[in-house]
């Protein structure tokens, strides 16, 4: 099974997507994610460029040599535009190696762990009420586990609290360049504990609860933030602090009971592996798509299974159904799988273009039987929706300084 072509495309079906296919010689094809979210074009000229004509003619069962040619043949090792390039090849050749095999990728993992994914959704508003409100309607979808974001009083646009906005996460506007948000620690700090006091007053305490930082807090405040809502008993407090230095983790630990995630801007296993080893963390948020694709996530998880950490990979609407796909099958398969971030591909025009194997129902994923990752991409329907140039948000303090994210 030869790679004859490897092609890449960039759509906007309501989001950006880049999305690998992978061609060989005995007539199947591959599907990868290699969704960079702001940064997409830099990994499509990373594949096509330097990536396509090493691979051609190479042998498509080989997923573990092409991992560690793209990776340690490179001379370049990690971040993100070189793994989120490696994730799309390695997606697709998992893809390829199932269909071959007549197997979903799982089995080709070791075969399932579980029935079914356990999910968590997001609630957010503008007000306390209107998130509480929102999170009402998830408990009534099923879910069984939610995150809450509100608007914090006083800070125009907190980031992804816009309720029922289809592109709430990057607030994405006519500008064409990045939006501008204000931060202020001091008002958020004042703020979070009393969103999660009203929910456990509103809706007791069997819907599971976790909140995202979005990376705002140095750890002493981290350290604060996690302390303040142990009463109300989170799944996790995701993303507390930016993560350059592992050893932060530790000392928002020694102070709280309150479990820890991250990892959802990690390309490679080294990014958590004192955060695993010394138990610093609960949840391991990284991805397929930016963390190497099945192969790293694999061995990701068993590291993580060897200190109690389990898996929640990220899953915001910016990794593709491919991606959430490759999840999916790792998830059914790890045994240390915690939950994973769902909230839906927004209907059309993605569902005619991207058909997978997912379904939703009462707070979980269901994953059909299909060979390989189970996606088909409808190219033709794809590109009616060109590539929008489209950034993330920056956040600045009052007095103009650029914030951490
Ligand atoms: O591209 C950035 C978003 O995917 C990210 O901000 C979403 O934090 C996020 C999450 O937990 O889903
Ligand atoms: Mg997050």
């Amino acid at each position: 099974m030869k790679i004859s072509e490897i092609k890449v495309f960039v759509n906007c079906p309501g989001r950006n997507f880049v999305t690998v296919k992978i061609e060989t010689d005995n007539g199947l094809v591959g599907l990868g994610d290699a969704t960079l979210n702001g940064r997409e074009l830099a990994v499509v000229a990373y594949i096509e460029k330097h990536i396509a004509p090493c691979l051609i003619g190479k042998d498509a069962h080989q997923i573990e040599d092409i991992w560690q040619y793209l990776y340690k043949g490179a001379y370049w090792r990690k971040g993100p535009i070189t793994m989120t390039a490696i994730a799309g090849i390695d997606i697709a050749l998992w893809d390829l190696k199932g269909k071959a095999a007549g197997l979903p990728v799982y089995q080709l993992l070791g075969g399932k762990s579980r029935a079914k994914i356990k999910v968590y959704g997001h609630a957010n508003g503008n007000t306390i009420e209107e998130t509480l409100n929102h999170l009402g309607q998830l408990i009534d979808l099923g879910y069984k586990a939610v995150r809450l974001q509100c608007a914090i009083p006083g800070l125009e646009g907190t980031y992804g609290t816009l309720a029922g906005k289809k592109d709430y996460y990057e607030l994405q506007s006519s500008r064409s360049l990045p939006p501008e948000q204000p931060w202020d620690t001091t008002k958020y700090l004042n703020f979070i504990p009393t969103l999660f006091q009203k929910a456990r007053e509103k809706y007791g305490y069997d819907i599971e609860l976790t909140h995202d930082v979005h990376s705002r807090l140095t750890p002493i405040e981290a350290a604060r933030l996690a302390k303040e809502l142990e009463p109300y008993r989170l799944l996790f407090l995701e993303d507390a602090i930016p993560s350059e230095n592992q050893a932060d983790f530790t000392l928002i630990r020694q102070h709280t009971i309150t479990p820890l995630a991250v990892g959802e801007v990690y390309n490679t296993i080294w990014d958590s592996k004192e955060l695993i080893t010394s138990q610093a963390i609960d949840y391991l948020r990284s991805a397929a798509t930016h963390s190497g694709g099945i192969t790293s996530m694999r061995r990701q998880a068993d590291l993580a299974s060897l200190y109690k950490v389990r898996t929640a990979p990220h899953g915001p609407p910016d990794i593709s159904p491919i991606g959430h796909a490759a999840h999916a099958h790792l998830n059914i398969w790890a045994p240390n799988f915690g939950i994973q971030e769902f909230i839906g591909f927004g209907g059309e025009p993605m569902n005619q273009v991207f058909r997978h194997p997912l379904t939703f129902e009462a707070g979980y994923l269901y994953l059909d039987d299909q060979p390989g990752i189970g996606v088909e991409f409808d190219e033709v329907e794809a590109s009616r929706y060109p590539y929008k140039r489209s950034y993330l948000p920056v956040s600045r303090l009052e007095d103009g300084t650029l914030w951490d994210w």
